[in-house]
């Protein structure tokens, strides 16, 4: 008796198990399929901010700040403890990303102005253009800071070469910073919304007659300079460089972050059918900050702090979006930023006054433009739903390192020299990084090697006072062991000389071998 009446719920849950195994076998089998019929490659996200601290993110560690949406992602993928940009600052960073090649190696590889040619040698590699190889669609949404033109841009006209030139397909930018003029977007090289009738004209040393400046009138400001940023008014806000008519292109500084974000989403809506690679540089924190009003006062830290919870709200709506489209796992996303943290950038925005117990070094020492870790450590993750299982990665990884590992994922075999191939690191199945890396701020390097940083003897001020920033800039040689004293406050160069030999022997090495000019790349 006892043993029929187990055996007939057991039969029933056989039963029910059959069918609902057959059920999901027949889903897969036609998942499989489809994944087949498409013949589909992973498309490639990277998410990338500007001037997003290493503290600067609950997951990395702040408690003065909640990021839940760039927190799902560190929770749900590897975040790497040692990531790194190239460079504490903007167009050398985003350069080291974009060709795969140290920018140190560049000598125009520093901080342009908004009217800069093209940095990038159209007859380069670039990882958009990798991809394009691999059968992918391309496009950058975002800031570009890369330059555009050669030399002598007219806005009025379709303007060459810039992104389009050097790999995305497709491109929705603004030129430069959102500090810089003109103040208005760029699709596919054609200012948005330009009235011909009101000609752009844009000039990097001199005012145009009659032209309001921060100088000449202050009182049509409506956010105060600290330093530099005194030349044309946009909207307000006092910019850097001079510019002219183009009024009607003109941007709103508090619905960028939506107005790139739809384009971010519309861009995975129309494109989803194939596989494709969206780099969404988005603007924020960088100066001016101007957090939509939805966000203004959210954080209690002022708009830096407000422009950041903007942020993570724009990944959590981006990452909905791939949910809905039906391709979030078949999309490796990566978040990171061009540089270290800065609190006064030369507008007064109560980014000193009320940042609190908040710490956007995290902990690191120096910042923006420094050439300590602050400068160049930055978070880093890596996300791919049903692919990464999610950890934590100590390894040394660097945004250059994405051109030759994507180029394995998509099966292009890249011939790199500074970028190296951590596909297994990026997906998680090693924890084995560089074995060294060098950094670079405002065109001084140092080196990260194991657990040490090197940063050699060079003249000038150990303070940025206008950011109020320490350089890492020292007569003498600096080695630190940063995975002790992550916050660089003892220097071991004299107590460890052999340390120093085996670093500054690498270091020069390095900095040596596969020199190359402009026009080799
Ligand atoms: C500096 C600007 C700074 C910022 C930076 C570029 C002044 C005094 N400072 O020259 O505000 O725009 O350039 O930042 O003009 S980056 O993140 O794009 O590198
Ligand atoms: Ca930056």
């Amino acid at each position: 008796m006892k043993k029929n009446k187990i055996s007939i719920p057991i039969f029933v849950f056989a039963v029910l198990t059959f069918s609902v195994s057959l059920n999901t076998y027949s889903q897969n089998h036609l998942i499989d399929l489809n994944t087949k019929n498409q013949n589909k490659k992973t498309n490639v996200v990277i998410i990338y901010l500007d001037d997003l601290g290493y503290g600067d993110l609950s997951c990395y560690g702040a408690t003065e700040l909640k990021t839940p949406n760039i927190d799902a992602l560190a929770s749900g993928g590897i975040k790497f403890t040692s990531g790194y940009a190239t460079s504490a600052t903007c167009t050398p960073s985003r350069y080291g990303l974009l060709t795969g090649v140290y920018p140190w190696r560049n000598k125009d590889a520093r901080i342009l102005a908004g009217d800069a040619p093209l940095l990038i040698d159209t007859n380069q590699r670039t990882l958009p253009k990798m991809l394009l190889q691999a059968g992918y669609q391309t496009a950058i949404i975002g800031k570009w800071h890369l330059g555009l033109g050669d030399g002598f841009v007219n806005w009025n006209e379709t303007i060459k070469p810039g992104p389009n030139e050097v790999g995305f397909d497709e491109s929705y930018i603004m030129a430069a910073t959102q500090d810089r003029v003109p103040a208005v977007y760029i699709e596919n090289g054609n200012v948005v919304n330009l009235d011909k009738k009101d000609p752009i004209e844009v000039n990097y040393k001199k005012n145009f007659a009659g032209e309001p400046t921060a100088i000449s009138n202050p009182e049509m400001l409506t956010m105060t300079w600290h330093h530099g940023h005194n030349n044309s008014i946009v909207n307000g806000i006092p910019r850097i460089g001079f510019v002219k008519g183009g009024k009607a292109a003109i941007w709103s500084d508090t619905e960028m972050a939506d107005h790139f974000l739809v384009k971010a989403q519309s861009y995975v809506r129309t494109h989803k059918e194939k596989p494709f690679f969206l780099y969404y540089a988005m603007q924020q924190p960088h100066v001016p900050r101007t957090p939509h009003p939805r966000f203004a006062g959210k954080s209690g830290m002022g708009p830096r702090g407000d422009v950041i919870l903007e942020a993570d709200w724009c990944v959590g709506e981006f990452m909905k979006t791939l949910k809905e489209e039906g391709v979030l796992e078949n999309t490796l996303v990566i978040f990171s930023s061009d540089n270290g943290p800065v609190l006064n950038d030369g507008y007064y925005d109560d980014a000193v006054e009320k940042l609190g117990k908040h710490d956007p070094k995290g902990g690191l020492r120096g910042g923006k433009y420094s050439l300590f870790e602050a400068g160049t450590r930055v978070p880093f993750i890596a996300y791919w739903k049903g692919r990464i299982q999610p950890n934590v990665s100590d390894a040394i990884v660097c945004q250059m390192d994405l051109m030759a590992s994507l180029g394995k994922l998509v099966g292009v075999d890249e011939n790199t020299t500074d970028s190296q191939n951590l596909l297994s690191s990026f997906l998680g199945e090693s924890k084995v990084g560089r074995d060294h890396l060098i950094i670079e701020a405002n065109s001084h390097t140092a080196l990260r090697s194991g657990d040490w940083m090197m940063i050699p003897p060079y003249k000038g001020n150990p303070m940025n006072t206008k950011v109020n920033t320490e350089t890492g800039i020292s007569l003498e040689y600096q080695l630190y062991n940063v995975s002790n004293d992550m916050g660089q406050k003892k220097n071991l160069a004299t107590q460890n000389p052999q340390k120093l030999k085996e670093l500054t022997t690498i270091f020069d090495q390095l900095r040596n071998e596969n020199k190359r000019t402009k026009k080799d790349n």
